[in-house]
């Protein structure tokens, strides 16, 4: 078995096959894309993850024993082809092997779960049911080549930013959110949740001395709606800052968002043209708009939205045709936000909570932090929460806790935007939904 290795070992990738190869030997390994047997000629396509290569069989140049085994290719299967690189205007990168030499590497089941060659729009369900197989087309794969360039900038982004990337636990004793449900898990003889948010333990690092960290991690909220935007287990990048203010966030989350949308733009190229999606990226500022200025926008155009009400998939529509791309709603009422949110020191009804939305939208939620231990016992008692759930959480802000904000992107959602996923399933390896649990 050990041969297999250097069987199919190949000498080049299909996007590194081009004219000026002509008459070299190259040898590549994929799987069979398409054959199309015209008598005295068959093409068979080999697709690998950078693109497709021809094989071109004539038969009066070919002997019998090579057309055989030309003609035994099958869908999907994996071969070897070893052969002659010769131009051809009308094949893929404009070059077609003439081959000397097939391994067939290991065979594919007929018939096929659905069809890679991405002429037949499969079901979601069909396509996340043999989601290895739908992978396998490229306008499929290149989102999640999108999702690697995102996390890589990032990641590199917060490295060069003197940030500690930490992995705090997702088994927990508490909510966080409120709003959305958790998951209830059984933990020995203890009541536990699947973690809806890193948010106490990143804060918690604030009182390390440790400044400024990042997490990039799962977050797993019980949403009982199925909709386009919502997951049950979502991939969250979180950041938090010691002696920074919610304006400081707002700005830092600008400039990674940018550098992501640089980066993209720069290094993914032909994952945009396979996705036939062109990316937005802002020229100015992303625009601020304050929760207030939002109630009268959206009243403005006959949607009803209450002051101290969240925004409704109206009210977010209204707006997100108004804003345009990237902005920040502000200012928002302390009242509808979680415990952990410093209010404005000027008037306490208001916070400095943010959201960052892509037009109808929300990206990300984030603010200064109260970091006073007194004020959040205050908070617990306004939103009615009881302290003693909380007790290793409050011991932080006993012993010089500094004061900080931060925030939490979804990157699943920051997928969808950047590579013009309708669906944010579309976005996600193995989604999780109220009705999927596998594979
Ligand atoms: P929030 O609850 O707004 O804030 O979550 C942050 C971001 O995570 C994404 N998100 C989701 N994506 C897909 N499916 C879901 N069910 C889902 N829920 C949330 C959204 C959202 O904007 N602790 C705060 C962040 C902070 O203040 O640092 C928090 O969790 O894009």
């Amino acid at each position: 078995m050990t041969d297999i290795f250097e069987k199919s070992k190949r000498t080049h990738y299909s996007n590194e096959i081009g004219p000026e190869l002509a008459g070299q030997t190259v040898k590549i390994t994929g799987w069979v894309h398409e054959i199309r047997d015209l008598g005295g000629i068959v093409f068979v396509l080999i697709r690998d993850k950078n693109g497709i290569t021809q094989l071109t069989a004539p038969s009066k140049k070919l002997s019998e024993e090579m057309m055989a085994d030309v003609r035994a290719a099958r869908k999907e299967t994996i071969i070897t082809l070893t052969g002659t690189v010769q131009e051809s205007a009308k094949a893929p990168n404009g070059v077609e092997i003439i081959p000397s030499n097939i391994d067939v590497i290991n065979v594919s089941k007929l018939p096929l779960p659905l069809d890679p060659t991405e002429k037949v729009d499969a079901e979601m369900d069909t396509r996340l049911d043999a989601r290895f197989m739908d992978i396998r087309k490229h306008d499929v794969s290149a989102i999640f080549k999108i999702k690697n360039e995102i996390l890589h900038t990032a990641r590199n982004y917060f490295y060069d930013h003197d940030f500690t990337e930490i992995n705090t636990p997702k088994l927990v004793a508490s909510a966080t959110e409120g709003g959305t449900e958790l998951f209830p898990i059984t933990y020995f003889e203890k009541e536990a949740f699947l973690g809806q948010s890193p948010q106490l333990y990143k804060q918690m690092m604030m009182a390390t001395g440790l400044d400024s960290v990042f997490e990039i991690g799962q977050i797993f909220r019980a949403e009982e709606h199925d909709t386009l935007r919502h997951l049950n287990e979502a991939l969250s990048m979180d950041a938090e800052m010691s002696f920074r203010s919610h304006d400081d966030m707002m700005d830092l989350l600008e400039d990674l968002i940018q550098n992501i949308l640089a980066n993209v733009q720069a290094n993914c190229q032909s994952e945009l043209e396979d996705l036939n999606h062109e990316l937005d990226i802002p020229k100015e500022a992303f625009p601020k708009v304050t929760y207030d200025e939002v109630v009268d926008i959206v009243n403005s155009h006959d949607v009803e939205m209450e002051y101290g009400e969240d925004l409704n998939r109206a009210a977010e529509k209204v707006l997100g045709d108004t804003m345009g791309s990237y902005y920040f709603i502000t200012e928002w009422p302390t009242a509808i936000k979680p415990f952990y949110v410093m209010p404005l020191c000027d008037n306490p009804e208001k916070s400095t909570a943010f959201d960052l939305m892509y037009r109808d939208l929300e990206l990300s939620s984030g603010s200064q932090r109260i970091h006073s231990y007194d004020l959040l016992l205050e908070q617990f008692e306004k939103k009615d929460l009881n302290p003693d759930s909380f007790t290793k959480y409050l011991q932080a802000f006993q012993y010089g806790m500094p004061p900080h904000s931060g925030w939490g992107v979804g990157v699943d959602r920051l997928t969808m935007v950047i590579t013009g996923a309708k669906n944010i399933r579309e976005t996600v390896l193995f989604p999780r939904d109220r009705r999927r649990l596998t594979p």
